[in-house]
C-alpha cells in the first residue's frame, strides 16, 4: 500500500470517530454560525495535507458543539465557586479525593478554616445537627437508587464530619477535630423513616487551619471508580436560615424549586437508637 492509500485510509478513520461533519460544495452552504463558529470557516487544525475529499469543489467543516462533561467521580477534583455562602468555614473551594480499595479520602479545600468554632451556640435544640462537613457517595452512579431527598438524591453512604448538639446553650470554642464525631454513615431505606442513615464505621478527620483544608478518609462499602461523589457543608446558623454549601455534582431534581428549597432549609437530628433523621427543625 502506497503512502496516499494510507493517508486516505487514516482521513477516512478520522472521519469515521470525528466531530466534524463535511459538506459539500455543490449543496451551496452559506455562512453560518452556530454556537460560535462560523460555517465555511476552516476550524481545522489536522494534520494532514491532502485534501480532504476526493472533489475539487467547496468544501466546509463544521465543528460540532462538544459539551463539557463534568466529571464527579473519584479522583477528579470537584471546583465551587467562593463566596457562595456566607460563613468561611463552610464555603467549599474545591474537593479532592483519592480512592485506594474501598478506603475514600476527599479533602475539602475551604475558604478560611479558623483554628476554632464556637460549638453548642445559643438556639440550637438537644440533638440537632450544628455543623458538618460530608462527603456523599452514590457508589453505584444511579439516582435513583439510594436516598430520594434533594441534594442526597442516588447517596448510598456518606462519610462526614458533624456536631450534634448535646449540651445546649453551652457556647465552647474547640479546634472543629475536638468538636465534631467522624463517622461513615449508610442510607436506612426503612418504611416511615425520612432520609435516615446510619453509622456504620469510624473515620478520620485532619484538619489544618493554615492550608484551610478539612480531610475525611473512611471505609465506603462497594465504591468503585465510577461512583459519584458530591459534598454539603452545613450550619445550623441559629437565629437564622440555615446555611449549606453544595456541589453542582448533586443529583437533585434542581427542576423542581420545593425539593431544593427543602434541602436547604433542612438538617439531621440525632435519634436515640443513633441513627440520624432528616428533620426541618
Ligand atoms: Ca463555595
Ligand atoms: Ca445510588
Amino acid at each position: 500500500m502506497n503512502t496516499r492509500l494510507l493517508v486516505v485510509a487514516a482521513v477516512m478513520l478520522v472521519f469515521a470517530g470525528s466531530v466534524w461533519l463535511v459538506a459539500d460544495a455543490g449543496a451551496a452552504v452559506q455562512p453560518t454560525t452556530q454556537a460560535g463558529c462560523a460555517l465555511g470557516q476552516s476550524p481545522m487544525r489536522l494534520q494532514y495535507s491532502e485534501p480532504l475529499t476526493a472533489t475539487s469543489g467547496y468544501t466546509s467543516y463544521v465543528p460540532l458543539v462538544e459539551h463539557t462533561i463534568i466529571s464527579c467521580t473519584p479522583g477528579t477534583p470537584i471546583a465551587d465557586v467562593a463566596f457562595d455562602v456566607s460563613p468561611a468555614y463552610i464555603d467549599v473551594l474545591s474537593l479532592d479525593s483519592n480512592l485506594a480499595g474501598q478506603t475514600l479520602l476527599a479533602t475539602f479545600h475551604i475558604r478560611d478554616v479558623p483554628p476554632q468554632l464556637v460549638f453548642n451556640r445559643v438556639g440550637i435544640a438537644e440533638h440537632y445537627l450544628e455543623y458538618s462537613w460530608e462527603v456523599l457517595v452514590d457508589v453505584d452512579n444511579n439516582p435513583q437508587t439510594g436516598d430520594q431527598f434533594g441534594i442526597y438524591r442516588g447517596t448510598e453512604y456518606f462519610v462526614a464530619a458533624m456536631h450534634f448538639v448535646f449540651t445546649p446553650n453551652a457556647s465552647t470554642a474547640l479546634p472543629i477535630p475536638n468538636g465534631v464525631q467522624v463517622n461513615v454513615w449508610q442510607f436506612d431505606p426503612s418504611p416511615g423513616c425520612s432520609s435516615c442513615y446510619r453509622s456504620v464505621s469510624g473515620a478520620s478527620l485532619a484538619v489544618d487551619s493554615q492550608a484551610d483544608t478539612l480531610s475525611l478518609s473512611g471505609t465506603i462499602p462497594g465504591i468503585q471508580a465510577n461512583s459519584r461523589l458530591s459534598f454539603r457543608a452545613y450550619d445550623y446558623n441559629p437565629g437564622g436560615a440555615h446555611l449549606s454549601d453544595t456541589s453542582t455534582c448533586s443529583a437533585a431534581l434542581t427542576s423542581s424549586s420545593g425539593v431544593a428549597a427543602q434541602a436547604e432549609a433542612s438538617g439531621f437530628k440525632l435519634g436515640d437508637d443513633g441513627s440520624i433523621q432528616r428533620v426541618s427543625p
